[in-house]
């Protein structure tokens, strides 16, 4: 398989004009150029506390980071603050579980969710997280055995967003931080 360093990744982001830069477009180029492991292996670290986010890139239009998940680590429910999402897993394997909101009332906070479709990535493959359907959660079950790290591009930035508890049935708005951005770890965070 040929694959692409992170920064020629990133340098062909770039270049996707403004107008075409689309949900199926970048799922396209991600798809089309897997990444080169090596190239982000200075953006990994595990925490035995949670999963980690580090950020490789940022500008007003996107931001990628990888994500690393140790065996059994898993993501809130939550979305994405209507912003669009790729993802691709070049390090162990991942669990996609989406949910649709069946009943929701915004003035007490209040969201019954049901699940809906799942999926499993592994190999670089490539998912988009649906605007249409964006609340969703993402698992490194235990049965897969493996830590994982998983390579987002969030379009545009955000640092906050809903999440979901399904057993009160409440959503609420989190912060989203960074464990480490440009590779070092930020101030405050303990691994
Ligand atoms: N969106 C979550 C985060 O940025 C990870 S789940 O995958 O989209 O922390
Ligand atoms: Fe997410």
């Amino acid at each position: 398989m040929k694959t692409v360093k992170v920064e020629n990744l990133i340098e062909g982001l770039c270049r996707i004009p403004e107008a075409e830069f689309t949900c199926d477009n970048v799922y396209r180029f991600l798809a089309e150029n897997p990444v080169d492991v090596d190239s982000i292996a200075a953006y990994f670290h595990w925490s035995e506390k949670f999963y980690t986010r580090n950020l490789i890139f940022k500008n007003e239009r996107f931001e990628m980071m990888t994500l690393c998940w140790n065996k059994g680590q898993v993501s809130r429910i939550h979305n994405h603050a209507d912003q669009m999402c790729w993802m691709t897993v070049p390090i162990g394997k991942l669990r996609g579980q989406n949910f649709r909101a069946v009943e929701i009332d915004e003035t007490k906070g209040f969201c019954r969710l049901q699940e809906t479709d799942q999926f499993d990535l592994s190999d670089c493959l490539t998912a988009k997280v649906e605007l249409e359907e964006p609340i969703h959660q993402i698992l490194n079950l235990p049965e897969f055995d493996e830590r994982a790290v998983s390579l987002h591009i969030y379009s545009k930035p955000f640092d906050k967003c809903l999440s979901y508890c399904r057993e009160t049935e409440r959503f609420s708005e989190v912060s989203l931080a960074y464990t480490s951005v440009g590779g070092v770890i930020c101030d405050g965070i303990q691994l």
